[in-house]
């Protein structure tokens, strides 16, 4: 072989792999997105639909013609054509998992490769069967993409990690509504929460177990918070003033807790609150406080004040916003 025909073979021998490396990058890059996926869904099953528990919500919202997502999950697809699946279009990432009535049922392992996906924003994992799965403390993977994360209604249970305060991008946080109070987070990863996440709009934990006693100096960062249940969470102690300070609230909900008393002033000036509900709590509410709310509150619709003390005997006429549409004065110590 003369010298320049070897030259020639050594040449093409490194355009050949120069162009596989660059190939398999991109490739390798999307086999692991695949690979991370199909691991995930390897101990999920579908349900059918006369088992699965939240098949008459979800028919509700989808109609009766949802179905299993997770049908077409399989390699001979590219996982961006997956169902509940979606990729940023210019660089091929997962950005996006929404299996919310996906008829999912299984067991999250600890380990799962979920995390992997290192360009994940939004992960709605709500109304699906994970009983007793556990909100891997892996989550903090994410902390870099992740800015909305849903998990209501999964039957998860178990500690909520310290992590979830890291996760320093999210818009918003669902954790509600999971296995009657067998979700717990703990009270200073809840403070932290508050403190931490500052770009936060919407935070509900409805039916998690907090089981705090509020610090009076509640730090509140986000003032974007649009929207805050924390109905039926074990919240105890004064209403901190913070809460009701935060001017972009529209939905406050703290029902069915062991909070205790004086409403601040401050809640007839929420300029867009349209949803408030304090009911059942031994708080109690100054009568100039209600009549405030009721008259200037320009945006009010639902005021909810089951079981609050109020302390007035109600005139005869009660000049009320029209906006409002929902009053609810039941058990009220009027
Ligand atoms: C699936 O479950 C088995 C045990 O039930 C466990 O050993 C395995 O790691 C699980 N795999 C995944 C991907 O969760
Ligand atoms: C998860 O992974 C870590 C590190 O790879 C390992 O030490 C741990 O045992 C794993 N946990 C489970 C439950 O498999
Ligand atoms: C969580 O997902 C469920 C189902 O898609 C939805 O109804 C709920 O509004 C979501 N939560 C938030 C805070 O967006
Ligand atoms: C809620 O949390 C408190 C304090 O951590 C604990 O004592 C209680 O047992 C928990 N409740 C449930 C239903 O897990
Ligand atoms: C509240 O939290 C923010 C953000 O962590 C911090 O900058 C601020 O100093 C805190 N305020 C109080 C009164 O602790
Ligand atoms: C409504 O707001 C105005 C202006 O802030 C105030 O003067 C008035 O007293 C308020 N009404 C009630 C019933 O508190
Ligand atoms: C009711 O409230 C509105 C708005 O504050 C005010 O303009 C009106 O005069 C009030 N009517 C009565 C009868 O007090
Ligand atoms: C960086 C690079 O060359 N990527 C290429 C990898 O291969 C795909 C086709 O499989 C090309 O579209 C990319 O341009």
């Amino acid at each position: 072989m003369s010298n320049s025909i070897l030259l020639l073979f050594f040449l093409s021998l490194f355009f050949i792999s120069s162009t596989t490396y660059s190939i398999n990058t991109t490739h390798k890059f999307f086999v692991q997105q695949t690979q991370a996926l199909l691991h995930f869904k390897q101990n999920l099953t579908s349900i059918n639909d006369a088992l699965f528990e939240y098949d008459s919500t979800c028919k509700n919202w989808l109609g009766s013609g949802y179905n299993p997502i997770m049908m077409n999950w399989n390699t001979g697809i590219d996982c961006c054509e997956w169902s509940g699946v979606t990729c940023d279009p210019s660089t091929g990432d997962v950005i996006g998992l929404d299996l919310s009535c996906g008829m999912v049922k299984g067991t999250i392992h600890p380990n799962s490769t979920i995390f992997h996906l290192p360009r994940l924003q939004r992960l709605n994992l709500a109304y699906n069967s994970f009983t007793h799965s556990q909100l891997p403390p892996a989550i903090d993977m994410l902390s870099n993409s992740l800015t909305h994360l849903n998990i209501s209604s999964c039957g998860f249970t178990g500690q909520v990690p310290t992590y979830i305060s890291h996760l320093h991008k999210l818009v918003s946080l669902d954790l509600s509504w999971n296995g009657n109070g067998k979700l717990n987070l703990e009270p200073h990863v809840f403070i932290n929460l508050l403190q931490n996440l500052i770009v936060m709009k919407e935070l509900s934990l409805s039916e998690v177990n907090i089981s705090a006693v509020l610090p009076s100096n509640l730090n509140i960062s986000s003032s974007s918070l649009k929207f805050l249940n924390l109905g039926s969470t074990g919240l105890q102690g004064n209403m901190p003033r913070s809460i009701f300070t935060l001017q972009s609230l529209e939905t406050l909900d703290l029902w069915v807790n062991s909070l205790t008393g004086h409403i601040p002033s401050e809640v007839s000036l929420l300029p867009n609150l349209v949803s408030l509900d304090l009911s059942r709590n031994g708080i109690y509410l100054e009568p100039h406080i209600f009549r405030s709310l009721l008259i200037n509150s320009t945006f009010l619709r639902d005021l909810w004040l089951g079981e609050v003390n109020i302390g007035i005997v109600l005139p005869t006429y009660l000049n009320i916003s029209s906006s409002l549409r929902l009053l609810d004065l039941s058990s009220t110590s009027l």
